[in-house]
C-alpha cells in the first residue's frame, strides 16, 4: 500500500525520492507527494494521480533538497486530494510521511486543536505531525520527541519525520507498517520496501516491530520497543533490480502472465530430488514438524486464500492430514481452536500483509507446533517471524491483480503436500511426478491467448458474470471470479457448481455468461448436469474443458478446449485461461489493468 521513500544526503535527493516512489507506486497511487529540506528551507510539492503527475510538478516548481521524504498514497482516511496527499506539515517546520491507520486519532485531533493546532487534513496522519511538533518543545531532540509520540499511538505506523532546522537527520518508526533502512556511502535511505532502493544501495537493515531509528548521511542508531540502542543485521540483498520494464508486453499484467512457467521453473529449481521433494527447501526443522503434524491452519487474504482453498484438497487427499483455511482478517479477531500437532500456514505475496501478520502474530500465542509461510519476498516480515519459510521464486509482481504470485504459490502448497506424504511415508511420487511437466503445461494453456481474446468480446457488455467448479476447481472459480472483478470491473460471483440449485439460479438469464471449469476428472458428469441445468433456464455458458470432456460448442455453449493435464495438477493449469479471460475483457473495456481503481498492492493496512 502507501509508498514511503526518505533520503538524507550530500547531493540532491529528488530524483532518488521520484525514482524511488515510481517503483512503489503500484501499491498505491491515488496521490504523491514530497517534502524537501535545502539549508533551513522547507518545500512540499503534492500531485493528485499518478507519481508521473507528482515528478511533472517537482520539476516545474524547481524544488531541490539534501534531504527529503515521499510519499504514494492509498487513502484510509480522508479523501483523495491534494491537502490529504503526504507529506504532512507542522508549523513549516515538521514533514512527516504514514503508512498504516492512527486508530486513536479523533481524541488525538481533538486534543491538538484545543492546543491551538490547525488541522488542514482530513487524514488520520495529520495527529501525528502535530504531536510530534507539540512534543518537540518538550524534548531535546526530534528523536525524543518521536520516541515520546509513538507511546501515544494507538494502531498502525511505518513514519518518516524531519525537522528542517536540523536537516541532517531523519527520524523514522515503525509498528505494524514496514520499513527498512538503506545504507549508502556517506548517504542514507529509509523506505517501505527494498525495492524502491535498489538504484542506490544493496545493504538493508529492516527495522523490527517499536524500532524507532535518527538517521544522518553516515550514521544509523536504532532504539528498540523499551527506547534501548539495539544493533541490527545488515543484509545484502540480491533481489533483481530491474522490476520496472514491461518489455514486450502492454501491461505488466500480460507480462506476469506469460512468465508462469518460467516462474514455477525457479520455484522447482532445486528442490525436487528425482521423485522426491528437497524437504530442505521449508527450512532446518522441517522435516522433523511434518513428521509429527496432525492438522494444516491455513491464514491468507484474497488471492493468497484462494491458493490455500486450492491446498485444503490436496492436504486431505493426498498427506493425510486435515486442513482448515481462513481468511486472516476474520481469524484474527476471533478465538478459534488449536488442533494437536497443528501447523500454521500463511500465504502472502509481499510478506507484509497486514491482517495475515497480524494472525501469525495472534497464533503464536495459541499453541500451534509451528509456523510456515509461502511468501515471494525474501527478507519481509512473515519470512523472518514464521519458523519455515518456503519462497516462491516467481520474481517481483507489479501489476496489482495477483497472477504468477498465485501459481506459483499453488506449486509451493503442492510441494508441501508431497512433502508431509512424503515424511509420513505416503507415496508422493504422483505429485511430484505431475509437479515436473508443470512448466510445459503451463506453457501449452498459453497457447489458448488468441481464442480467449476473441471470447472476450462477448463478454465487454456485461454487467455481472458468473463462475462455476467443483471440487479443487471450485477454489480456481473463485480466483477467476476475483480476477475479473478487480480488472473489468464486472460483476462476478463464483460458486461450487453443486450449490446452483440452492439460490443462485434464480439469477440465470441469457445476460448472465456462466464461466465452467471442467477438467476431465471424477467430478465432470456432475458437473456436466449442473451445466445443464444452467442452459434449462437459457444460460450463456462458457467452458474449460479437458480436449476429451466431450463438450461441443453450440449457440448456448463455447467451450475452449484445454490440453489434458494430471488432475492434481489441474488447479495450476485452469487458472491461465482465466488470467487471460479477464486481462483481455478489461482491454477491451479500457479499464487501467495493471493499477486498477481503488486497490493497491501489498496490503500493510488492516
Ligand atoms: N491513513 C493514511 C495512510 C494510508 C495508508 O497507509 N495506506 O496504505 C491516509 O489515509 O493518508
Amino acid at each position: 500500500m502507501c509508498g514511503i521513500v526518505g533520503a538524507v544526503a550530500e547531493r540532491p535527493v529528488n530524483r532518488i525520492l521520484i525514482e524511488g516512489l515510481k517503483r512503489l507506486e503500484y501499491r498505491g497511487y491515488d496521490s504523491a507527494g514530497v517534502a524537501l529540506s535545502e539549508a533551513g528551507t522547507l518545500n512540499t510539492v503534492k500531485a493528485v494521480g499518478k507519481v508521473a503527475n507528482l515528478e511533472a510538478a517537482v520539476a516545474e516548481s524547481g524544488v531541490s533538497g539534501h534531504t527529503g521524504i515521499a510519499h504514494t498514497r492509498w487513502a484510509t482516511h480522508g479523501g483523495v486530494t491534494e491537502v490529504n496527499a503526504h507529506p504532512h506539515i507542522s508549523n513549516n517546520e515538521i514533514a512527516l510521511v504514514h503508512n498504516g491507520i492512527i486508530e486513536n486519532h479523533e481524541s488525538l485531533r481533538a486534543v491538538l486543536k484545543d492546543d491551538g493546532y490547525t488541522f488542514l487534513s482530513d487524514t488520520d496522519t495529520e495527529v501525528m505531525v502535530h504531536l510530534i511538533h507539540q512534543l518537540r518543545q518538550q524534548h531535546n531532540s526530534l528523536l525524543d520527541s518521536v520516541k515520546a509520540a509513538v507511546k501515544q499511538l494507538e494502531g498502525a505506523y511505518g513514519t518518516v519525520v524531519f525537522d528542517k532546522a536540523n536537516d541532517n537527520e531523519i527520524i523514522v518508526a515503525r509498528s505494524g507498517s514496514p520499513l527498512v533502512i538503506g545504507l549508502g556511502l556517506g548517504e542514507n535511505f529509509i523506505a517501505s520496501d527494498q525495492l524502491a532502493l535498489l538504484a542506490v544501495t544493496r545493504n538493508f537493515i529492516f527495522l523490527e516491530e517499536g524500532d524507532v531509528a535518527r538517521i544522518t548521511r553516515d550514521t544509523v542508531e536504532i532504539y528498540d520497543i523499551n527506547g534501548e540502542p539495539v544493533e541490527r543485521e545488515v543484509v545484502e540483498s540480491n533481489i533483481s533490480q530491474d522490476v520496472s520494464g514491461k518489455g514486450e508486453y502492454r501491461h505488466y499484467m500480460l507480462k506476469e502472465i506469460y512468465e508462469q512457467p518460467m516462474a514455477v521453473r525457479n520455484t522447482l529449481e532445486g528442490r525436487l530430488d528425482g521423485d522426491r521433494v528437497s524437504v530442505d527447501a521449508f527450512g532446518d526443522q522441517a522435516n522433523q514438524i511434518f513428521k509429527d503434524v496432525k492438522h494444516v491452519q491455513i491464514i491468507a487474504c484474497g488471492t493468497s486464500y484462494h491458493s490455500g482453498m486450492v491446498a485444503r484438497y490436496w492436504l486431505e487427499q493426498y498427506a493425510g492430514v486435515s486442513c482448515n483455511v481462513e481468511i486472516a482478517s476474520e481469524f484474527r479477531y476471533r478465538e478459534s481452536f488449536v488442533h494437536e500437532n497443528s501447523l500454521l500456514v500463511t500465504i502472502s505475496q509481499s510478506g507484509e500483509t497486514a491482517d495475515t501478520l497480524a494472525a501469525l502474530r495472534l497464533a503464536k500465542e495459541q499453541g500451534y507446533m509451528a509456523s510456515m509461510t509461502i511468501c515471494n519476498v525474501p527478507g519481509s516480515s512473515l519470512v523472518r517471524e514464521s519458523d519455515l519459510a518456503f519462497m516462491t521464486k516467481a520474481g517481483a509482481e507489479i501489476g496489482v491483480a495477483s497472477t504468477k504470485a498465485f501459481t506459483t504459490q499453488l506449486v509451493g502448497l503442492l510441494m508441501l503436500t508431497a512433502s508431509i506424504a512424503q515424511e509420513k511415508g505416503r507415496d508422493q511420487s504422483v505429485i511430484v511426478n505431475a509437479i515436473k511437466t508443470l512448466p510445459n503445461k503451463l506453457e501449452e494453456s498459453l497457447n489458448m491467448a488468441e481464442g480467449i481474446e476473441a471470447l472476450a468480446e462477448e463478454f465487454a457488455d456485461k454487467h455481472h458474470s458468473l463462475f462455476l467448479g467443483r471440487g479443487s476447481q471450485y477454489p480456481i472459480a473463485m480466483e477467476g471470479a476475483l480476477k475479473l472483478k478487480e480488472i473489468s470491473y464486472i460483476h462476478a460471483e463464483a460458486y461450487a457448481a453443486g450449490e446452483l440449485k440452492h439460490g443462485p439460479l434464480a439469477l440465470i438469464d441469457a445476460d448472465m455468461p456462466i464461466i465452467v471449469v471442467a477438467p476431465n476428472n471424477e467430478l465432470l458428469e456432475k458437473l456436466k448436469s449442473n451445466v445443464e441445468e444452467v442452459r434449462a433456464r437459457g444460460g450463456i455458458i462458457y467452458v474449460f474443458a479437458d480436449k476429451d470432456s466431450n463438450f461441443a460448442s453450440d449457440d448456448t455453449m463455447r467451450v475452449m478446449n484445454v490440453n489434458h493435464v494430471e488432475d492434481i495438477i489441474a488447479p495450476v493449469v485452469y487458472t491461465i485461461p482465466l488470467q487471460l479471460l479477464s486481462y483481455y475483457v478489461a482491454v477491451i473495456k479500457g479499464t487501467d489493468v495493471d493499477q486498477p481503481r481503488n486497490l493497491a498492492k501489498s496490503v500493510t493496512v488492516e
